[in-house]
């Protein structure tokens, strides 16, 4: 029996002993159990030589070679697996005593905190809040406010038309007749929105823009709850110290009308470029329900009354966060809107 066991279980316990990975496991592997030319089916190959008494002992000797070989290449697998798990765990360990990344958060738009204070101020009077579509039939964008056919208001330079009787709204006093058709007074309800005009952009317009409806209707109503209404909420938007003014004005939905200014809170009242020279910054319009327009939604006018008001929150925001342009707000500049 020529073939050395001894020195072969020697050579593969070396060569076993270097193997550090996957690659060089499957080299060493075919190199030993290969079915072609691996060093222990050379030795099988052998067998067929072996003179027949001898046989027995060589057949022992190699079994016991190709087992050592194969629980050695098995013991090597077994190690390589669990380095390579341990160093995936390593790799994947999260530290959780490290500070996190915070995702950065977005931002209220000026218009929706002050939207929101207004809510407030108004659930805070008794009133709900009240919504209303922004494409609008003619019906009650114009004629069940009062506003008849041929009025300039109508024209289409003045108002966004979607087709001969649809419009973009062009003021939230439409919301006014969808809260009447829906309830009888007693009612009062505000109605915050986005509205839009063919009005040229600068420093106190813009074509699109925000306006907050107040209505309150009931029996026995005036112009003094009107005014203490308006002159509430102005306190508590901007302070005891912001005195307001109203002017005569004409609203074809009410009668008497009237124009609602606050001081300007640039020059309080003496005169600048902010107020044009005149003091005062107009804030919206105001008056008493017309009787035609509640007629109109089936509420008696000898038995019922109301106020109503529209003001536009564009410039109630230029004055809340002292901007001298209102077209910042929508000019989508987040050095601007991340301030908010
Ligand atoms: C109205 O829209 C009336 N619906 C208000 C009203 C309601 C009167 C209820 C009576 C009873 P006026 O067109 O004046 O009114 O607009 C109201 C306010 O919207 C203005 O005072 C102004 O603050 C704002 N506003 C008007 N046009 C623009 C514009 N292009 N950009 C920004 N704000 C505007």
């Amino acid at each position: 029996m020529s073939t050395n066991f001894e020195s072969l279980h020697d050579q593969f316990d070396r060569e076993v002993a270097s193997v550090s990975d996957a690659e060089s496991l499957r080299a060493l592997r075919d190199r030993w159990l290969g079915r072609k030319a691996g060093l222990v089916t050379d030795v099988r190959k052998q067998m067929g030589a072996v003179a027949s008494e001898d046989r027995a002992a060589f057949g022992k000797a190699f079994n016991a070679l190709q087992q050592h070989v194969e629980a050695g290449l098995d013991r090597v697998s077994a190690e390589i697996a669990n380095r390579e798990r341990d160093a995936t765990i390593a790799r994947e360990t999260v530290d959780i005593t490290l500070p996190g990344r915070a995702a950065p958060l977005g931002h209220r738009h000026p218009i929706t905190i002050l939207r929101q204070n207004i809510e407030d101020i108004f659930v805070r009077m008794g009133y709900s809040v009240e919504d209303g579509p922004e494409i609008e039939t003619t019906f009650f964008n114009f004629d069940a406010l009062n506003i008849p056919d041929g009025h300039p208001a109508r024209e289409s330079q003045d108002t966004m038309y979607v087709s001969e009787d649809l419009a973009l709204r062009s003021q939230t006093s439409t919301v006014q007749i969808h809260a009447m058709q829906r309830r009888q007074p007693p009612l009062r309800v505000i109605a915050p929105g986005r509205v839009f005009r063919r009005d040229t952009p600068d420093a106190t317009h813009n074509p699109m823009f925000f306006q907050v409806e107040g209505l309150n209707v009931a029996e026995g109503i005036t112009l003094a709850d009107l005014r203490g209404t308006c002159e509430e909420f102005v306190r508590q938007l901007f302070g005891a110290d912001a005195p307001v003014r109203f002017r005569a004005s004409y609203f074809p939905f009410v009668e008497p009308g009237c124009e609602f200014d606050y001081q300007c809170f640039v020059c309080k009242g003496t005169g600048c470029r902010v107020c044009k020279g005149s003091g005062w910054i107009e804030m919206g319009g105001a008056g008493m329900v017309h009787p035609h327009v509640l007629r109109t939604v089936g509420i008696d006018p000898e038995r019922f009354s109301g106020f109503a008001f529209g003001f536009g929150i564009d410039r109630l925001a230029a004055r809340q966060f002292d901007l001298d342009d209102i077209r910042l707000l929508f000019a989508n500049d987040l050095r601007f809107l991340e301030q908010f």
